[in-house]
């Protein structure tokens, strides 16, 4: 595992709680940040076998992300932004199609690029008191990791345009009406529901999780055919040792003891 400045890695049984590591800035995300995200998802949580989860959250009590760290990317070179923006889309794709679940504990500020870290991840769970937006409009710009696409898809066209053209804050119990939370906990209590879910997902077959990833994913991914994803998807899972285990453990009356095989 690489020395990390701006993140913290804890595994506890095999779920990794990932924090992001800058209060004083909020935990805004910074060019470091970015790049050791990109380390993480990219190689060293994926290629990692004693890994099967990760949970996300921010440092403190206040602030999940509170969105690109705006006094650095202030100064990105005029008609570079488009090339940014790429670098950005491909590391929350490696985030979004990480093969192991990975859960956003929202403890706080989830703005701009924050909240769009939040919808990189599978599933959100969200303090009582956190605070989601896409306030990019206020800086002249809009949402530039993917918010466009990923707040339409999860909460709708018309909700999505309300919230990027006002930038508007809402709180976790309307994100949770709007379906961009999965679920609201009392304030400190989100890291454990987050890791409640994670554990209840890593009993099951590590292939048919990640592959389920992949088929849902391809719902939203142009070009692809959710379907044909999902049909051949059925038919690698049908071939594994774990569907003969999982099946055998029902048939006897027993718990699965999956290989991720
Ligand atoms: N960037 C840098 N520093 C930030 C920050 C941010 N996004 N958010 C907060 N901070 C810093 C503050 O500057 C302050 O630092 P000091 O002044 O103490 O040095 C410290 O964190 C504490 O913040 P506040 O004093 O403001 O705390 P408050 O409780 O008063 O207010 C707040 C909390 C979250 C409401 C406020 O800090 C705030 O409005 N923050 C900015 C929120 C925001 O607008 N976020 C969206 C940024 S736009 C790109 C792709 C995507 C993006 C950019 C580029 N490319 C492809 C190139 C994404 C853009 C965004 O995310």
């Amino acid at each position: 595992m690489s020395n990390y400045e701006n993140l913290s890695i804890d595994n506890q049984e095999g779920i990794v709680l990932l924090t992001i590591n800058r209060p004083k800035a909020l935990n805004a995300l910074n060019g470091l940040t970015l790049k050791e995200l990109d380390q993480a998802f990219s190689e060293d949580l994926k290629n990692d076998e004693q890994v099967k989860a990760v949970i996300i959250t921010g440092a403190g009590d206040k602030s999940f992300v509170a969105g690109a760290d705006i006094k650095e990317f202030l100064h990105i070179p005029a008609g570079e932004g488009g090339q940014f923006a790429k670098r950005g889309h491909d590391i929350f794709f490696a985030i979004e199609n990480f093969p192991k679940p990975v859960i956003a504990a929202v403890n706080g500020y989830a703005l701009g690029g924050g909240c769009e870290l939040a919808m990189a991840c599978h599933i959100r769970v969200a303090s009582s008191k956190a605070k989601f937006g896409q306030p990019e409009v206020n800086l002249g710009i809009l949402p530039g990791y993917g918010g466009t696409q990923r707040l339409t898809k999860l909460v709708g066209r018309g909700r999505a345009m309300e919230l990027i053209l006002t930038g508007d804050m809402i709180d976790a119990a309307e994100a949770y009406r709007i379906g961009l939370a999965n679920q609201v906990t009392e304030p400190g209590e989100e890291v454990a529901k987050a890791r409640e879910i994670a554990t209840k997902i890593i009993k099951k077959a590590p292939l048919a999780i990640a592959e389920s990833i992949k088929a849902i994913n391809a719902c939203e991914t142009e070009g692809a055919n959710g379907y044909d994803t999902e049909c051949e998807a059925f038919g690698m899972l049908t071939a594994s040792a774990d569907f003969q285990e999982g099946a055998a453990a029902f048939i006897e009356k027993r718990k699965a003891n999956f290989k991720g095989v």
